[in-house]
């Protein structure tokens, strides 16, 4: 989508600290990161929330956690446990209407998930 700014670093229009890439996902570091670790998983198909994924989306859905998984495990952050958010609209202060994947970690993190 033309002015989405993720489709935009899928595209490589804007540059990106890229730590996984292949045909349908892409996982990039947050450009503000809230935690030691914080990448974003995101499909390269622009889907803008959660609330738009359809049955046809399922195997990219599931795939965005294996994704996840693969990432934890070779980043070395799988044992030490981490989190994994997706923000959908207003409320919950979604600012990029293109579904992502927020993977958190390096340090304790709070215990609460929202304050
Ligand atoms: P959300 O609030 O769930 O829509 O989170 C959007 C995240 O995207 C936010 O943590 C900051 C990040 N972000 C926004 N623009 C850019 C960008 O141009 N590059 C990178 N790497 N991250 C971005």
């Amino acid at each position: 989508m033309e002015d989405c700014i993720f489709c935009k670093i899928i595209k490589k229009e804007i540059p990106s600290t890229i730590v996984y890439e292949d045909d349908s996902v892409i996982a990039f570091n947050d450009v503000n990161p809230a935690a030691p670790i914080h990448i974003l998983v995101v499909p390269k198909k622009h889907i803008a929330t959660l609330l738009d994924v359809t049955e046809e989306d399922k195997e990219l859905i599931a795939h965005i956690y294996e994704v996840i998984n693969q990432i934890a495990r070779e980043r070395g952050f799988a044992e030490n446990g981490f989190r994994v958010i997706t923000n959908c609209g207003r409320d919950s202060g979604q600012e990029v209407m293109h579904i992502h994947f927020h993977v958190l970690g390096g340090k304790k993190l709070g215990d609460k998930i929202v304050e």
